[in-house]
């Protein structure tokens, strides 16, 4: 397990709960945590089949350490924002889902981090905007592709226009989360149903996590295949069997009771 000042890292069974630790900066992220965030996916221990991403106090995550924003030429400004793409595409395609636990401030770099998680759990305090339009820059850690999928370019180009806010409610309607929950209640909805996510089996996480987002990006008749591929590949394991076993002969839930 790799450990930073600024990161809790706290294993409650098969999950991992990771909580950005810098309140007093409302969690914005210094290279030195951003980098701090990639290693603590990559190093969970192999025993965790789910985890929540949380941020201490107020607020969810302010994005970039805008005091580390110095001159930098073009060069490191490439390599920067490539740093970003590792360390967000070690959350995306990691070792497990990751349910986000949003309130307060869910901006900038901070939203670039929720988008590569793969539920979303906001509390009526979350609000999203993307100030990189009046801070003079552009996203830098995979926004452009990952928040487009979620509301679309248009809502993103007027975001980043206009410097619209959108608050929780309205942010649950347009995509940004999937579950909208009272005041202070994301975190523990997210662990619920991180447990839940951790009781699937492996290999079908593994196909949410790592096939369904390329199908999404595949013309229809590669998706197709690739799905029939993924398929019997899933229905393959001897978990999946025993499963199936299970609810012909009795033993397991009907959808919608538990
Ligand atoms: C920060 C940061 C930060 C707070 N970098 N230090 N992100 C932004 O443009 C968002 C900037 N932050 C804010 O708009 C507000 O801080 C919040 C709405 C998030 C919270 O407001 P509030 O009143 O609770 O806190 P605060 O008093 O503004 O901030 C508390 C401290 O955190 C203060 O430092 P202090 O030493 O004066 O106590 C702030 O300076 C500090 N702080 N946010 C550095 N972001 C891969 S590219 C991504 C590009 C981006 O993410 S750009 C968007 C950056």
């Amino acid at each position: 397990m790799t450990s930073h000042p600024d990161i809790q890292l706290e294993i409650d069974g098969d999950v991992a709960i990771v909580r950005l630790n810098r309140a007093a900066k409302r969690n914005a992220l210094s290279d030195s945590l951003i980098l701090g965030v990639r290693a603590t996916f990559e190093n969970l221990p192999s025993s965790v089949r789910a985890a929540v991403l949380d941020g201490a106090g107020d607020h969810f995550c302010a994005g970039l350490d805008l005091s580390e924003l110095t001159d930098r030429d073009a060069g490191a400004g490439l390599h920067h924002s490539r740093m970003w793409h590792a360390a967000l595409e070690e959350v995306q395609y990691g070792p497990v889902p990751v349910v986000a636990a949003l309130h307060g401030a869910v901006v900038g770099g901070g939203l670039e981090l929720a988008a590569s998680c793969h539920v979303r759990v906001a509390d009526e305090t979350t609000f999203y905007a993307l100030p990189e339009g009046s801070r003079g820059i552009f996203v830098g850690g995979g926004g452009a592709v990952r928040i487009p999928r979620l509301i679309g370019t248009a809502r993103m180009t007027d975001m980043m226009l206009t410097g619209r806010v959108y608050q929780a409610a309205e942010g649950e309607r347009v995509g940004f989360a999937q579950y909208l929950v009272p005041k202070g209640e994301a975190f523990a909805k997210a662990l619920e149903l991180a447990k839940r996510v951790a009781q699937n089996a492996p290999l079908t996480n593994y196909a949410l996590m790592h096939a369904l987002p390329r199908i999404a990006e595949q013309p229809a008749d590669q998706g197709f295949l690739t799905e029939a591929l993924m398929a019997a590949i899933a229905q393959s394991a001897p978990e999946a069997k025993q499963r199936v076993r299970d609810f012909l002969e009795g033993r397991a839930a009907k959808v919608g009771k538990s």
